[in-house]
């Protein structure tokens, strides 16, 4: 490792020992107080490569937070902080499943089992890990079965989502039509508290808010009750991202499974479920189509947006090899900034630059994010297209190198935006730096 990946190495440890809380790690002191779903997944992937205590605890204290009926939910509220929408916001003891921690209620993308197999792998000593994986597989089981079963009533083996939140990818181009249809109607008083703390120009606009809130209430009103809320939600997205992550974390399961010798009938049946309706739902023209798309269950049909969501795929082992060198190449020249990248090799937009919408500051509308390039890296590694896969690992390592541990980056300059000292760049990066070549 050079003296510049050391520092970094050591920088970005620094970063999560100042997140840490005792037994999980916010996103970032100022914009995110509390513990976020995936983060955890993404951080708990960074700690296992240097601390096996942190990133056992920081997923098992994330599924505390987990309902009687198996929802994770994205947020867990410790300590009453300075965040909208808060816990009591939320109201969630109107859910007969609600667990006694304070948490949202609403999910986030299964990275999960991702983490605590990386845990397992990245461990000296295999009976202790086996031991964790014993004690968290029932409860990544649990999860995903209310995925497949309570959200997916259509028996896709595709996971539905009801809100923006959900995806991960909050105000992505994609739910602009989903969300522009939706009529908003006594919407209670609330304070955003994020423009304070985040210039306006890099978070949501006031109308996706009011979207966003009013999407809470209608599942409030439904007592947070999946078969209620299916029938009244406005918004339910078969999302590509989702549902990608949720496929790998399944096969993980299988990986899991055989390790501690549990059961898997089961996770086969998502498995295959998924494996037969992916295509269906996500492609425009069957399998052959190079870019896949969300489906929007209420409008019928797929959201074809040119985003980042459309390159995940990658990270399912779906696409023929062929498919997979057709869209690492429509990346290459669609999803970087061209004369003006700062960048010799490509690091990779959540917007397609050519787009008319794709705003450079704008949070999930255009900047670049480290999770979606470290799934990318991964996707290109799993289908052999390695020399663009090493070049994107150069190129996240020199832009954090150059411009800081940021929650996202401008691509035009390469200017950190969003929160500073936020934990799944640091954790990433870590992942990336840790590998053995
Ligand atoms: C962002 O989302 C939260 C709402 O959950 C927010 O904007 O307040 C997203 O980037 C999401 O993917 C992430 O998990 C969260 C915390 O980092 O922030």
């Amino acid at each position: 490792m050079s003296a510049k990946e050391e520092k970094l190495l050591h920088d970005a440890e620094r970063i999560l020992e100042e997140n840490w809380k005792g037994k999980y790690t916010i996103p970032s002191p100022r914009l995110y107080p509390h513990q976020w779903s995936w983060d955890s997944g993404f951080i708990t992937i960074g700690y296992s490569n240097f601390d096996q205590g942190k990133a056992q605890k920081e997923l098992l204290s994330l599924f505390e937070g987990q309902w009687a009926n198996g929802m994770l939910p994205h947020v867990i509220f410790r300590f009453e902080n300075n965040y909208f929408p808060n816990s009591e916001y939320w109201q969630i003891e109107i859910s007969e499943y609600s667990p006694e921690a304070k948490t949202s209620g609403i999910t986030q993308p299964p990275a999960h089992a991702l983490a605590a197999y990386d845990i397992f792998k990245n461990s000296g000593d295999k009976e202790e890990a086996k031991a964790f994986l014993k004690e968290i597989f029932p409860k990544i089981l649990l999860f995903h079965r209310y995925l497949l079963t309570k959200r997916d009533p259509e028996n896709s083996g595709l996971a539905t989502i009801y809100h923006p939140w959900e995806s991960g990818l909050d105000n992505s181009l994609r739910w602009d039509e989903p969300l522009a249809r939706i009529e908003v109607k006594d919407l209670p008083e609330y304070q955003r508290v994020d423009k304070d703390k985040v210039h306006s120009d890099q978070r949501p606009s006031d109308d996706d808010y009011d979207r966003y809130v009013y999407l809470i209430e209608v599942m409030k009103k439904c007592s947070y009750n999946d078969e209620k809320i299916y029938d009244e939600i406005p918004f339910k997205i078969k999302d590509i991202v989702f549902n990608s992550i949720l496929y790998k974390a399944n096969q993980v399961m299988l990986e899991i499974a055989d390790v501690i010798g549990a059961r898997n009938d089961e996770i086969k049946t998502w498995v295959q479920a998924t494996k037969e309706n992916y295509f269906s739902y996500f492609s425009p023209n069957g399998t052959d189509e190079t870019l896949l798309y969300d489906y929007d269950l209420i409008g019928e049909k797929r959201i074809v947006k040119r985003t980042a969501a459309s390159l995940i795929s990658l990270c399912t082992d779906l696409l023929s090899q062929d498919q997979a060198k057709r869209i690492a190449s429509w990346m290459k020249h669609s999803h970087i900034c061209k004369e003006s990248c700062v960048h010799e090799h490509p690091v990779f937009t959540s917007i397609s630059v050519d787009d008319m919408q794709f705003n450079p500051l704008n949070y999930w509308r255009g900047p670049i994010w480290i999770n979606i390039n470290w799934m990318l890296y991964e996707g290109l590694k799993s289908y052999g297209i390695l020399d663009d896969a090493e070049n994107l690992k150069k190129s996240v390592i020199d832009l954090i190198d150059e411009h800081g541990f940021y929650e996202y980056y401008n691509p035009l300059s390469g200017e950190g935006l969003g929160a500073d000292n936020f934990s799944w760049t640091a954790a990433l990066l870590i992942d990336l730096l840790s590998e053995e070549n």
